[in-house]
């Protein structure tokens, strides 16, 4: 079985994120979308929330679940069989970053890295600049799937109470 993971922060996921789990799901047997919590980041959504939204978006997906893991990568990878990391690429930027982790990954245990160009469309769409621009009223209703969006509305609702 050829099993592909696609790990991220997911704080909240995108069109970009979906774009990505669409496409490896038509290339790999099963696809496995991993929050990976990191304790030193508070993040606008809790874990559970973020594998909630996660699991709403791919509900169409058959082969797709939703996990999350605390450390680091490789032992997940190890721990389930997978061989493969798929990273999304967006610009130059994310290629400097991505390329040294696949390397130290690689030297870690050997699980190879695989690249996905965005799509044209969503390679300006990260979730930091989703918060910023709906925290301060802006429309972003067409970056990101509906659950989501409606999710963060009323996230940034919550807290400006
Ligand atoms: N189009 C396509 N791909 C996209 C888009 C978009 N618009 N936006 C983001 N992506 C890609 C990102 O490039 C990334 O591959 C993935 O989607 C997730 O994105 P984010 O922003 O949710 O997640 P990040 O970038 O914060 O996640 C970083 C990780 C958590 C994956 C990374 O820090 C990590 O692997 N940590 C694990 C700990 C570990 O093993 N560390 C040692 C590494 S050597």
């Amino acid at each position: 079985m050829t099993r592909a993971l696609c790990p991220g922060s997911y704080d909240p996921p995108t069109n970009g994120h979906l774009d990505v789990f669409e496409r490896a799901a038509g290339l790999f047997d099963e696809v496995v979308v991993t929050v990976m919590i990191n304790k030193n980041k508070r993040g606008l959504f809790t874990v559970d929330e973020r594998m909630a939204m996660l699991a709403e978006i791919t509900a169409h997906l058959d082969n797709v679940r939703v996990d999350s893991w605390h450390g680091l990568l490789v032992d997940y990878c190890a721990a389930h069989d997978i061989k493969a990391i798929l990273k999304g690429v967006r610009v130059a930027g994310d290629f400097d970053y991505e390329l040294q982790m696949a390397q130290m990954n690689k030297g870690l245990t050997g699980v190879e890295t695989l690249f996905m160009p965005t799509s044209p469309v969503n390679s300006f769409l990260s979730s930091s600049l989703v918060k910023e621009v709906a925290t301060h009223g802006g429309d972003v209703s067409h970056l990101l799937p509906e659950h989501v969006h409606k999710r963060l509305l009323k996230r940034i609702a919550e807290n400006e109470r």
